[in-house]
């Protein structure tokens, strides 16, 4: 892929971001400063999906080096190393890294890589791969914070990697631990001593969300306050009205499961709480109150399981005129 080409693509991942934002799309040709400006225009909740970085365009943007001395973060070539007496070892993709450069007397000094603020959901997680390595153990380090308002969070401290003998990329990751939507901004801290074996280099950075896309079935999600319901998903979980608090008085409730034909449904009371000898849950072996009884329960009951001979049953829960408890929750399954 020509820089060129790769170029045009990070403008147009800039630009796409900037439309997120509900602002003016990016000019086809801007300088560095432009391109800069542009990509801290971009809100919080856009800039988060801009922060995966594999190096491949050439350009650390949108990490930010704000390393104070003479050593600074770097985008290098696996091709075109600056530090041949120490190679970087190969990438298992792409040729592009982020790499702390020192000047030629190799002096010593901090790096600073941060991100603009972006918004982090719970479960995001952030993943990278990083190369470290000095003369003496632990001799670099390299942590991961995470920045909210005036917190700091170290997220990774990779120090214990930095040894002469390591010449190995490694993968890591790290949840990002918010609890709910929040700005943040994340910042790589880092110290390059001056000898020649040190190293540090970072690629592959990834910011996702860890949680799945698929969503329960809405019939597996209780209804506080129904009472009875049509179960026609293979597995499920229902309960008395109002559960964890107390069922009603004088209440029939009707619970028709009925899955595809040729299984039988396992009926599981998770817990089992009614007025002993007056609300009782009765369980037919069909559709009907006229099917065989498979069980009839009151009181307290544990380890309530039954199964049905074919693919339906019925759930009746009854209660009389006075007295109540916590009722009862059930899962259902097919066999
Ligand atoms: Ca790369
Ligand atoms: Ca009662």
């Amino acid at each position: 892929m020509s820089k060129n080409y790769s170029f045009k693509l990070f403008l147009a991942a800039i630009a796409i971001g900037i439309c997120f934002a509900g602002r003016v799309p990016a000019a086809s040709t801007i300088n560095k400063s432009e391109r800069d400006k542009l990509i801290l225009d971009v809100d919080p909740l856009s800039a988060r999906a801009l922060l995966n970085n594999d190096f491949e365009s050439g350009f650390e943007e949108p990490w930010y080096d704000s390393s104070p001395s003479t050593v600074h973060w770097i985008v290098e070539d696996f091709s075109l190393q600056s530090e041949l007496n120490n190679p970087v070892p190969a990438p298992s993709a792409g040729s592009k890294y982020l790499r702390a450069i020192r000047n030629e007397q190799l002096s010593s000094g901090l790096l600073i890589l941060r991100t603009v603020t972006f918004t982090a959901f719970p479960g995001d997680e952030i993943s990278f791969n990083f190369w470290i390595r000095s003369r003496y153990t632990g001799g670099n380090t390299l942590d991961l914070v995470l920045v909210q308002g005036a917190l700091e969070t170290t997220l990774l401290s990779l120090s214990s990697y930095s040894t002469s003998v390591n010449k190995e990329w490694r993968p890591t990751s790290s949840p990002i631990p918010v609890t709910e939507p929040t700005e943040v901004t994340l910042v790589f801290y880092a110290y390059c001593g001056g000898n020649a074996e040190d190293a540090i280099a970072i690629d592959d950075i990834v910011v996702g969300s860890t949680i799945p896309t698929t969503t329960i079935p809405p019939s597996t999600t209780p209804l506080p306050g129904v009472c009875g319901g049509n179960f026609s998903e293979p597995s499920g979980i229902f309960s008395s009205p109002n559960y964890p608090n107390p069922y009603g008085n004088n209440e029939i409730c009707e619970y028709m499961i009925q899955v595809a034909q040729g299984n039988r449904i396992v009926l599981n009371f998770l817990e089992f709480s009614t007025e002993s000898g007056a609300d009782y849950v009765t369980v037919y072996d069909g559709l009907t109150t006229a099917s065989p009884v498979l069980v009839r329960a009151s009181g307290l009951s544990t380890d309530l399981l039954t199964t049905s001979s074919g693919s339906s049953c019925l759930v009746v829960h009854t209660s009389d005129g006075a007295n109540s408890s916590r009722g009862w929750s059930a899962t259902y399954a097919t066999a």
